[in-house]
């Protein structure tokens, strides 16, 4: 039995907390007050405007926040409150320094929440924490990288090693970085890509030939009849894509949401770069919202895939020209049941047939998704029937059509097109070795999962980190902090002190690198980096704050002096490619697809736009050299009597690990992130009222995970379904509960029962 007591989970022991009435409206004016709030609180006035008048703009940094590409025409101000948080976040005036590490022993930084950790400030200095010492000590640059060039050096296979990238890394240190790790001889690349967008490109890959999204902002603003919002929060995930969907309302374009919650930004939403956004009641979003059971979308795109054949609503030209194994669909669609459909979507057969309705009376669908699809067992299946779904009325590779994967990290889709992945195409494996005339290793690397699990059983002696916070991202925390703190030697290039930093058990480095933010200045002058969107747009970011230390070193810089130490002038000259950006850029136009006149190109104001050929000519490079219907049987999870199927999601307040604060506006929570959003009914049938307390208790073959002590709150979402916070529930996601084909954690659906410890109101509730 694996008891998981300790739960990184924000304890309000004592606090008060309040739920109030969930908001409606999404941004607004409140929005914007949040905004310029935590910009002067972390920065102050000067500093704070500087930063938020340059994000998004030609001449600036990208919004280091989410993937959402930048419109042609931007406005002043192109950022969000949540960019806003993030920037702030970054920029601001705290530090952390000798002076804090001295004060603070490991263990006594462990006791600590993550959000405690990161608030501390920026990390300025490198720090080393040498074998059986209790403090983090001060360290050279130079020492620092001698000290991981001889590690390196000293493995005695380097598939020993792993290195772990998350998605603001830009395009130059990861392709340098990805370079390191193949030179030396390993694809132990696993990035945060594994437990986030994986199953989409896998899905798509094998459907469409592509792992990527077909359509650009302007499908969405100018030409989508429709667009179908699933398993996407874009309210606080991704807030700038409501622009896009107001103007898309505004020339009469339709929206369908689907999602378990209500989420505010689904709703309605107060454009807070216009005065009638300022006052007003804002514009409505949805025109048909379909509350979906946890897991549901696979029965329910087959159904009305179902439907769309049973009444000839297909494009049968597109169909017959362009796609593979349409038959052996319609076989599987007619086998359906319609008991399992309606208990697996939860959904009534109005809702499902306003859904047909809307698809047919839509001469252009676009399809938009993210977490709510990718993170659960069967996640492939169901992108691929939401594919067929597209395929069916040919809605691929024409103005205001296709498939949008809503990307996660700003670069998350940059770096994979740069080489991190663990499994990498032969293509691109060729293209190195010819272009450095070095070998290239060909056997598959550990993803995240296996990662942990090559942890776990002692097969992992060096990790490297380039930013994220693999402790608390990942599943199973219990085991995962374990398993990395038995690690020989950790060394974690980041901007904040999180978790992963303090749960070395042996030897560990922390490098403070240069944030997205701040200027960049090298032998050449001042350096941007570049960076890709969701949408396959690459272009620059520059940073133009003055860096928080003098101390600090770029990504890129960290990975050349990493190199240069262990590899010499091996494959390229290590000691000077970063003394100017452009030549990093000379290497990936030599290797990488798409990349021609790549510095020039990458000047232009609004960089450019990658090929992609079922966008553009409805071409597709998979084997049939056609798209691919597939066949996706109904899988759903038997869930044990008594028993409900947990999500996870992010609040308001958060970018992933990184903690802003306790509140959740949109979803009425106010100072509190250990609780769990409970339909009514299963309240009562519990004997549990909104403000109880209970242990929530998830069950999987190897035993059952516990997180302690947390607040359960009434939450219109679909009977059987909860939600909590990710991170913390984390605790409670087991290793091996991955999505067949992708690995990826299935965080969305988790089986759980609720355990009461006090069934009466906690006081302050409401
Ligand atoms: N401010 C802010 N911005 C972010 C992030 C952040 O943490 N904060 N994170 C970034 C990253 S890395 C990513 S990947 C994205 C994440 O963006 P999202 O995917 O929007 O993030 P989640 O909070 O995981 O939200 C998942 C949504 O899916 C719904 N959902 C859950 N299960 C199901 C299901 O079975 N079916 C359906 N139809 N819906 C379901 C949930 O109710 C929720 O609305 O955002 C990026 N942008
Ligand atoms: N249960 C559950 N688990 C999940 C998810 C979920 O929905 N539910 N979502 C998954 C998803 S989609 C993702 S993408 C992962 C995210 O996993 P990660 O990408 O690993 O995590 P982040 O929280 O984004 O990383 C935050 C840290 O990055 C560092 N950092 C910030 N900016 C920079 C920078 O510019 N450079 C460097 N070097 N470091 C920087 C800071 O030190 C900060 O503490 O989590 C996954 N885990
Ligand atoms: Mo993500």
């Amino acid at each position: 039995m694996v008891d998981n007591t300790r739960s990184d989970g924000e304890r309000t022991e004592g606090k008060r907390f309040e739920t109030g009435r969930a908001e409606q409206v999404a941004a607004g004016p409140r929005g914007v007050l949040a905004a310029v709030g935590i910009a002067v609180e972390q920065m102050g006035p000067v500093r704070g405007v500087r930063a938020l008048s340059q994000v998004n703009q030609a001449e600036g940094f990208d919004c280091p926040s989410c993937a959402w590409p930048d419109p042609k025409d931007r406005h002043h101000a192109e950022f969000c409150e949540n960019g806003a948080k993030a920037v702030a976040w970054e920029a601001t005036r705290r530090r952390v320094d000798e002076k804090f590490f001295a004060e603070h022993s490991v263990d006594d930084l462990r006791r600590q929440t993550g959000h405690w950790l990161e608030s501390q400030g920026r990390l300025v200095q490198p720090m080393h924490l040498s074998p059986g010492d209790t403090h983090y000590r001060p360290i050279g640059w130079s020492a620092a990288f001698d000290l991981v060039a001889e590690r390196l050096r000293t493995l005695s296979d380097p598939d020993d090693a792993v290195f772990y990238t998350s998605g603001r890394t830009s395009n130059e240190a990861a392709f340098l970085y990805q370079l390191l790790a193949r030179t030396l001889g390993t694809n132990n690349l696993p990035d945060c890509s594994n437990m986030c967008h994986e199953s989409s490109g896998i899905a798509l890959t094998q459907t469409i030939g592509i792992g990527k999204g077909t359509v650009s902002l302007e499908d969405i603003s100018d030409h989508a009849d429709l667009v179908v919002i699933v398993g996407q929060n874009p309210g606080t995930n991704h807030p700038r894509m409501l622009s896009a969907l107001e103007h898309l309302k505004k020339r009469g374009g339709r929206i369908v949401s689907i999602n378990p919650l209500p989420e505010a930004g689904l709703m309605r939403f107060k454009n807070p770069q216009r005065p009638s956004g300022v006052v007003g009641r804002g514009t409505a979003l949805s025109d048909l919202h379909l509350p979906i059971r946890v897991n549901g979308d696979l029965a329910l795109f087959a159904e009305v895939n179902r439907r769309l054949v049973e009444q000839n609503a297909i494009d049968q030209l597109f169909v017959n020209t362009y796609c593979a194994d349409f038959d052996k669909a319609v076989e599987h669609w007619r086998s359906l049941d319609a008991a399992r459909i309606a208990a697996a979507t939860g959904l009534t057969d109005d809702q499902i047939r306003e859904f047909v309705g809307e698809t047919t009376r839509a001469k252009s669908i676009i399809v938009c998704w993210a977490m709510g699809l990718t993170q659960h067992r069967n996640a492939v299946s169901t992108i691929r029937e939401i594919i067929n779904y597209l395929l069916l009325r040919g809605n691929i590779g024409r103005p205001g059509a296709g498939a949008c994967p809503v990307r996660g990290h700003s670069n998350v889709q940059g770096d994979r097109t740069m080489g991190i992945h663990e499994r990498p195409t032969p293509e691109f494996l060729d293209a190195l070795e010819s272009h450095f005339q070095t070998p290239m290793p060909r056997e598959s690397g550990l993803d995240v999962v296996d990662s942990i699990r090559a942890m776990r059983d002692g097969r992992v002696r060096f990790f490297m980190a380039m930013g994220g916070n693999f402790a608390a991202a990942t599943p199973d925390t219990q085991l995962t902090e374990r398993a990395l703190g038995a690690v020989d030697f950790t060394v974690h290039v980041s901007t904040k002190l999180n978790r992963s930093h303090v749960v070395a058990d042996r030897e560990s480095l922390i490098l403070p690198c240069l944030g997205r933010t701040e200027r960049d200045r090298q032998e050449a002058g001042e350096q941007f980096v570049t960076v890709e969107d969701s949408m396959s747009v690459v272009h620059a970011s520059q940073g133009r704050l003055a860096p928080v230390s003098d101390n600090l070193r770029s990504e890129p810089v960290i990975i050349a002096e990493i190199a240069s130490r262990v590899l010499g002038d091996h494959p390229l000259a290590w000691a000077d490619i970063t003394e100017d950006y452009d030549r990093v850029r000379d290497h990936i136009e030599s290797v990488v697809a798409g990349f021609e006149d790549f510095n020039t190109r990458v000047r232009e104001p609004n960089g450019f736009v990658l090929p992609n050929p079922p966008r553009d000519g409805r071409r597709f490079a998979t084997v049939s050299a056609r798209a691919n219907f597939t066949v996706n049987e109904q899988t759903e999870l038997e869930i044990p009597e008594g028993h409900l199927l947990l999500q996870t999601v992010r609040s308001h307040d958060q970018f992933n690990t990184t903690v802003y604060g306790m509140d959740d506006r949109y979803r009425g929570v106010s100072g509190a992130r250990d609780v769990v959003f409970v339909n009514p009914l299963d309240l009562e049938d519990r004997g549990l009222r909104d403000g109880s307390r209970v242990d929530v208790v998830s069950i999987a073959d190897d035993g059952q995970r516990w997180m302690h002590n947390v607040t359960v709150l009434a939450y219109p979402t679909p009977r059987g379904c909860v939600a909590a916070y990710f991170p913390e529930a984390n605790v409670l996601v087991p290793l091996d509960a991955t999505a067949a084909e992708s690995n990826t954690p299935a965080s969305k659906s988790i089986i759980i029962r609720l355990e009461a410890i006090d069934t009466g109101a906690r006081s302050g509730v409401r």
